[in-house]
């Protein structure tokens, strides 16, 4: 069977790299796979949220995630903190990872900074609960950005390490599944950044709530240089701002990115950025009014994620009820 998970932290407006690197996959994979998705409000946590703006983000996202085209029916779509289940199996795996592992994580290190000391234990062991919310599904594939790469080996490791402890062939070993031509979006105030939820900048990114206006002045304001756009990858790759946003283009327009660079090849940005900013509010547009339409009813949403958390909660409970007699808990 194959199975897949994954997640989405309720942190922010959902942007294009979210929506690149995760979402539409997450849309074109339902053909596919049984598929089980969460918006992550624990994982939200392990940084400071004001309880309003959790409620509001994830809201936000779940209804994103239905207007950009998630069958909730069909598939499975609940937000985490609702199914105790990830938090128990964290706990086993906060037992089995080792501190060696997680010290080797750079997700930690770029979001605790220089101040290490005042970051939560929470954001320390993320990746462990990570690797609960795949491994209590026993998910077969993972679908995510590039930057969630190593966080992937961490649960295959767990999973590694927990089978053989205890002598079993219980956890699946899980594949990532990373591709199309976004799976960086960089910021566009800086190609060396990832697109950030949590950056200052609002011009940094492109939220799926930005009005189409907002769209076509943040792609005009992006950071760029003053060449005619390249026509050779190593030559694009050399210019981090010009890359990124032709990676958008060619992802936008389900081209490869030889394609869409061949198709500007020589020309100057100002045009480039012209039918990039027409193609990204073509393609967002849907998107945001439908997610509009859905934060009206925010009682349909709660509904949605309640309803998809008992289809979860039946399937992670035995998992985790397995683990529990492996690793030798009594219960009556
Ligand atoms: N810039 C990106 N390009 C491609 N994929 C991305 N993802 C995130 N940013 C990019 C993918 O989106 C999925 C959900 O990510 P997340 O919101 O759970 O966590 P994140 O990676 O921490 O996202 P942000 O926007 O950077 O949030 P903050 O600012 O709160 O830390 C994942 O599959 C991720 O790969």
């Amino acid at each position: 069977m194959k199975r897949i998970f994954s997640g989405i932290q309720p942190t922010g407006n959902l942007h294009l790299g979210n929506y690149l690197g995760a979402i539409r996959n997450w849309v074109r994979l339902q053909g596919e796979f049984e598929c089980i998705y969460c918006v992550v409000d624990l994982h939200a946590i392990t940084m400071p949220q004001k309880p309003e703006d959790l409620r509001r983000h994830t809201r936000e996202a779940t209804a994103s995630l239905l207007a950009a085209g998630i069958d909730a029916k069909t598939h499975i779509l609940f937000n985490q903190s609702q199914v105790s289940a990830h938090a128990e199996m964290a706990w086993i795996f906060n037992c089995v990872a080792r501190l060696g592992w997680l010290n080797r994580m750079t997700q930690f290190k770029d979001k605790a900074g220089k101040n290490r000391d005042s970051a939560s234990a929470g954001l320390y062991v993320y990746p462990n609960l990570m690797a609960a919310d795949i491994l209590t599904y026993k998910a077969t594939h993972v679908p995510v950005g590039d930057d969630q790469k190593q966080h992937l080996e961490l649960t295959r490791e767990i999973a590694g390490s927990f089978n053989s402890a205890y002598g079993v062939e219980h956890f699946p070993m899980v594949e990532p599944l990373i591709f199309g031509e976004a799976t960086r979006v960089m910021s566009l105030r800086d190609g060396s950044k990832k697109m950030s939820k949590s950056d200052a900048s609002d011009y940094s990114r492109i939220n799926l709530t930005d009005s189409a206006d907002d769209i076509a002045q943040k792609i005009r304001k992006a950071r760029t240089d003053p060449e005619p756009l390249p026509d050779t990858i190593a030559a694009l790759e050399a210019r981090p701002e010009a890359d990124n946003l032709m990676g958008i283009f060619a992802a936008l327009s389900d081209l490869s990115r030889e394609a869409a660079m061949q198709r500007f090849a020589g020309k100057q940005f100002s045009s480039f950025k012209e039918e990039l900013a027409a193609l990204a509010i073509d393609s967002l547009a849907p998107i945001t009014s439908e997610m509009r339409r859905l934060m009206a009813d925010p009682g349909h949403v709660d509904a949605v994620l309640r309803d998809g958390a008992a289809r979860a909660d039946a399937i992670a409970r035995p998992i985790l009820r397995q683990t529990q007699d492996i690793v030798g808990f009594l219960r009556p």
